[in-house]
């Protein structure tokens, strides 16, 4: 993937004197990139609109109280006019999430005042198009808190967004309706992490038996829900949104609507390798792109989340 080599996202903290001990100024910068893309683990490739190059942008982490101090680069080799509308913050819709032009620039501050782990996405015309040709990311604001009995320490965390794929002449009214859809991207590729339905996958994610592996989910596609499931295990917790104080016990499958994220945690047995299949249940999704393996044997790479392999790459 050429385009990490090139990124311009600078995530520099800076402690401030007017906020909280803890609390400090976040630098984010994003530019847009206009590129072809692979979209599935056999090499093909499709024209996307991306934050940064990658499906999904930049992962940026922050913790609750911090301030983000976001520029947004429209790429002047890009044809079109882009945005950037961030669900973690209170903002104005007219002028922090206006569109512009290629060669332009846009900067906004706000201040992360919830915990949880949320969705980023243009939203110029046709938002269907901009969107669901790959242009989102995720946002997770670590509480301020920090770990607790409710909410306990992962020992893993990986980071899976679904997205649409559509044929790559779909319109945006055809994308908006539904038209020409393809399939399910998983952090940008079709079973991305299934070596099981798909040969040609080389990734699967991986944890030790008995871990607690923290799954941060967003659901990126434009029109549809999601039916998130652990195939042979069970949801431990589920914090909606990502907000500690939105705990569940010990679910099987999470509705998660277009536009919105949850944090679920999964233990696998202790004394035995095992297997689970992460799977958007709604068998169209499933079918088309919309699976994850997740292995847990003690041979699990220690590096695989943890570090910058929250997102598969
Ligand atoms: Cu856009």
């Amino acid at each position: 993937m050429k385009h990490r080599s090139l990124a311009l996202v600078l995530l520099l903290a800076t402690a401030t004197s007017s906020a909280s001990a803890l609390a400090a100024t976040v630098k984010v910068e994003i530019p847009v990139r206009e590129v072809e893309l692979q979209i599935d683990n056999a090499g093909t490739k499709a024209p996307m609109w991306t934050y940064n190059g990658t499906i999904p942008g930049p992962l940026v982490r922050v913790n609750e109280g911090d301030t983000i101090d976001f520029t947004l680069l429209n790429d002047p080799a890009n044809k079109n006019s882009h945005s950037m509308d961030f669900h973690a913050g209170r903002l104005d819709v007219l002028t922090d999430f206006e569109s512009i032009k290629p060669g332009e620039k846009k900067n906004f501050t706000f201040k992360a005042e919830h915990p949880g782990v949320w969705i980023y996405h243009c939203g110029s015309d046709s938002m269907a198009e901009h969107i669901s040709r790959g242009m989102y990311g995720v946002v997770i604001v670590d509480p301020k808190e920090g770990y607790s009995e409710v909410f306990p320490k992962p020992d893993r965390e990986y980071v899976l967004v679904h997205g649409d794929l559509f044929e790559a002449g779909a319109s945006g009214k055809e994308r908006t309706a539904g038209d020409k859809w393809q399939g399910v991207l998983v952090n940008g590729r079709l079973f991305h992490y299934d070596p099981v339905h798909d040969s040609n996958a080389g990734i699967a994610l991986e944890s030790q038996p008995g871990e607690r592996v923290r799954i941060y989910f967003v659901n990126a596609m434009i029109n549809e829900w999601a039916a998130f499931h652990p195939i042979a295990g069970i949801w431990d917790r589920v914090w909606d949104n990502g907000n500690p104080k939105n705990v569940l016990w010990g679910m099987q499958t999470m509705q998660v609507p277009p536009a919105h994220g949850v944090i679920l945690d999964i233990i696998s047995p202790k004394d035995r390798p095992t297997n689970n299949a992460l799977v958007d249940h709604s068998m169209k999704h499933a079918m088309n792109g919309g699976i994850t393996v997740l292995m847990n044997s003690k041979d699990a790479n220690p590096l695989k989340g943890h570090g910058d392999q929250l997102i598969l790459r």
